[in-house]
């Protein structure tokens, strides 16, 4: 039998990818705001950490980047008229309004959805619930998007279940895969479900993820309740900027990579998940190594950790070149390679221009673990091979701008370049029409 593997869908950085500062919360977001942004080079960064993945013999498959400013959402915003007419007004007259319209978060495919392998659910489907993100205004603009998009890759209901977002807005805000994590012995085996919430006193940053949230996901995957684990992010990790759990804490296999500090009743949370996963590898980094302030300015948990093809209970970690520059991280990684451990090796790739508004390797893909019967049933445009990569990469080359400035946002000649990059973009993959600007 051949094994399950997992496919990493990364978000294609979009050519008006831009610093908006609008993640309260996000240290980098804030840190940032009004900065020049480089779109050509976001979008080849993230384009070369695929092919990273795809050299170590992972499948790959990407998201495309949303269309922005969003005209639609304008126009619902009673900024009328024309494309020049409603982004003029919308820029002059609400500047912090229209800044939502164009926020380029949508590359953080982490935030996209919800993922339960088959094997972890009722009816044996691979169910997806697309996240709300209605905790930031901009970020709960891509929800509509998201579910057209993942309805199209997991369009075969035979072996997928793909969901609304959760209705209730705030209340039930759901931010996906970021606070989401599986142990299991295999991508293929029944494993354990990790739910990471956030529930916090008034003051600091706020937590994004409702426990209720969780559980309704649970619920609609058709998850058992005795592999399935809620536990409460740290108030403290939250207020030193980890605004979602996979800035402190990843998953992989049977392996949990995390801050001790990353959950609220850390013995309470390692004594359940190892009730309910025996074989739990805990490689925890304690607080006097690195600290929560080391652990957000270089992303180290904000790592994919991922299993090796034909190396069986070995992993590699893919971690952005800012665990390199903070001295604390770099001299915990020397010494957890040197350990023997699972963590068997390290892969640092370059995407500064997302890590600057706080994504990280992690954020950029959503992972979706599928047996070869569902790899071969996902619509297979959006799956890479060499050829495609190159194709994406002249693509950017070609259409992207190199500089996006606050200012220029409010230009309707940046707006048309990118619908026309989109359209190419279409065309390269030949997926007809999908976006709202491809129906008028
Ligand atoms: O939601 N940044 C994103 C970063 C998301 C990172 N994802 C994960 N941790 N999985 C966020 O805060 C900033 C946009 C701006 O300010 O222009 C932003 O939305």
């Amino acid at each position: 039998m051949t094994e399950a593997v997992e496919i990493n869908f990364d978000g294609l950085i979009g050519p008006t990818h831009n610093y908006g500062g609008l993640s309260l919360g996000n240290l980098a977001s804030a840190k940032n705001a009004g900065e020049v942004a480089r779109p050509k080079q976001a979008a080849l960064q993230g384009l070369s950490k695929m092919r990273r993945l795809m050299q170590l013999g992972l499948p790959q498959g990407i998201l495309l980047p949303q269309e922005r400013p969003h005209l639609p959402t304008l126009h619902a915003w009673g900024f009328k008229g024309s494309p020049e007419l409603a982004i003029a007004a919308a820029y002059r007259t609400d500047q912090a309004l229209f800044q939502n319209a164009c926020a380029a978060s949508s590359m953080w495919a982490a935030n996209a959805a919800t993922v339960s392998p088959s094997a972890d659910t009722e009816d044996g489907r691979l169910h997806l619930t697309v996240a709300n993100l209605a905790s930031n205004l901009h970020r709960s603009l891509e929800a509509t998007f998201t579910d057209r998009q993942l309805s199209l890759v997991f369009g075969d209901e035979e072996h997928f279940a793909v969901h609304d977002p959760l209705p209730g807005g705030q209340h039930l805000g759901d931010e996906g895969a970021a606070n989401h994590g599986r142990l299991c012995r295999s991508h293929g085996e029944a494993g354990v479900e990790l739910f990471v919430y956030g529930d916090k006193p008034e003051g600091g940053f706020p937590a994004r993820q409702r426990r209720r949230a969780s559980e309704c996901i649970a619920r609609v995957h058709g998850l058992s309740p005795k592999r399935t684990a809620f536990v409460q992010q740290s108030a403290q990790a939250i207020d030193a900027g980890a605004f979602h759990n996979d800035v402190v804490s990843v998953a992989n296999g049977h392996v949990l990579f995390a801050h001790a500090q990353a959950f609220e009743d850390r013995d309470g949370t390692i004594a359940a998940l190892r009730r309910a996963f025996p074989e739990l590898v805990l490689v925890e980094v304690p607080a006097e190594e690195v600290s929560l302030a080391d652990a957000v300015r270089s992303y180290l948990f904000n790592s994919q950790l991922v299993s090796l093809p034909g190396r069986p209970g070995k992993m590699a970690l893919i971690l952005p070149a800012e665990t390199q520059e903070t001295a604390s991280t770099k001299a915990y990684l020397d010494r957890l390679l040197a350990s023997g451990g699972p963590i068997a090796e390290a892969h640092v790739v370059e995407v500064r221009e997302s890590m600057r508004n706080g994504g990280g390797p992690a954020c950029l893909r959503l992972r979706v673990a599928v047996t070869p019967e569902e790899h071969a049933a996902v619509d297979q445009r959006f799956l890479l091979d060499e050829a495609k990569l190159a194709a994406l990469e002249a693509w950017v080359q070609k259409t992207y701008p190199d500089a996006v400035t606050p200012e220029m946002l409010g230009d309707p000649a940046l707006h048309r370049q990118s619908l026309e990059a989109l359209d190419q973009l279409t065309e390269l993959l030949d997926l007809g029409s999908i976006y709202d600007f491809q129906f008028e």
